[in-house]
């Protein structure tokens, strides 16, 4: 999506009513009861797949969103979330533009779509559903390193769209939000959104030799381009969130010019320096 859109084109969601912020009311009331029993069949089959394959932050603050049995309310999650790290959820109409998403972020505020995919869309939908953005992104907001980590995102992103550096940027979102692994004393766990909410990515991630996982490297990772419609060939493992944090939270501008004149990296392209971490590697 470009910078400045209005209203995102083609996308299924109902913009009517948004303002200029693109928040909306989340309607409670008008999700149905079958949206209620495919929220908990996602739910269910979701967390079947998550021990011993999610970092603990997302394991343990899941449970705390107590929301296994029905649709959230975001109001009730808000209240909670802000008391533990100053992060509050709001509702939009689905995708919105670059400025207007990290405009949120740097203010800790998570857009999270109302509307709930449909039953045939079980195991895969292309845009991001209530699902997808609850499940994925909510529970890391109420880990206090983690929701720096947003915010410095947030951040960054507003000042990439000035730069005109996105699509470099937008790759640190992907490789870490969406398809993030952290290297623990119990051995390789997901944090991404992306993978902790699709049925197939989880198994993927974590065991196949298809994929690639490599150490984190800032510039190894702002060049390298990945896939919207398949499985990642290439995953960044991070040793944890502070040092992710650490990494991330200065000025990019030089980063930016220094990159700009080396080409982009194909998804399952090696690159020299590259690190390897193997599947069954530890943090010591
Ligand atoms: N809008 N609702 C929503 N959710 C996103 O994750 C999102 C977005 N707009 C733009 C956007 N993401 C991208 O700019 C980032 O993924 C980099
Ligand atoms: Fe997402």
């Amino acid at each position: 999506m470009n910078a400045g859109d209005k209203s995102p084109p083609l996308l299924r969601g109902d913009y009517s009513s948004a303002g200029a912020d693109f928040v909306v009311d989340q309607n409670w009331g008008h999700y149905s009861d079958a949206d209620h029993e495919l929220w908990r069949g996602l739910w269910t089959r979701q967390t079947r797949l998550l021990p011993g394959r999610a970092c603990d932050a997302f394991l343990s603050n899941l449970t705390r969103t107590g929301s296994d049995a029905q649709v959230p309310r975001f109001e009730t999650v808000s209240g909670e979330l802000r008391k533990a790290t100053g992060w509050e959820i709001v509702a939009v109409p689905g995708l919105v533009p670059d400025n207007v998403f990290f405009e949120h972020l740097s203010q800790r505020r998570f857009p999270v779509t109302a509307w709930l995919r449909r039953p045939d869309e079980f195991d895969y939908i292309v845009e991001p559903d209530v699902f997808h953005d609850f499940f994925g992104h909510v529970p890391l907001l109420f880990d206090p390193r983690f929701a720096d980590y947003m915010q410095v995102y947030g951040i960054g992103g507003l000042k990439a769209v000035r730069l005109d550096a996105l699509e470099c940027l937008a790759r640190l979102y992907w490789y870490t939000v969406e398809f993030g692994l952290l290297r623990t004393a119990q051995g390789l766990r997901i944090y991404g959104a992306g993978i902790l909410s699709s049925g197939g990515e989880v198994l993927h991630s974590t065991t196949s030799t298809r994929g690639r996982r490599l150490e984190f490297r800032l510039d190894r990772l702002l060049r390298t381009r990945y896939n919207i419609d398949r499985f990642q060939d290439t995953y960044f493992v991070i040793d944890s969130f502070d040092k992710l944090v650490a990494d991330t939270a200065h000025d990019f501008t030089t980063v930016y010019e220094r990159l700009r004149d080396l080409p982009a990296l194909s998804p399952d392209e090696p690159a020299p320096g590259d690190i390897e971490v193997p599947l069954a590697s530890q943090l010591k």
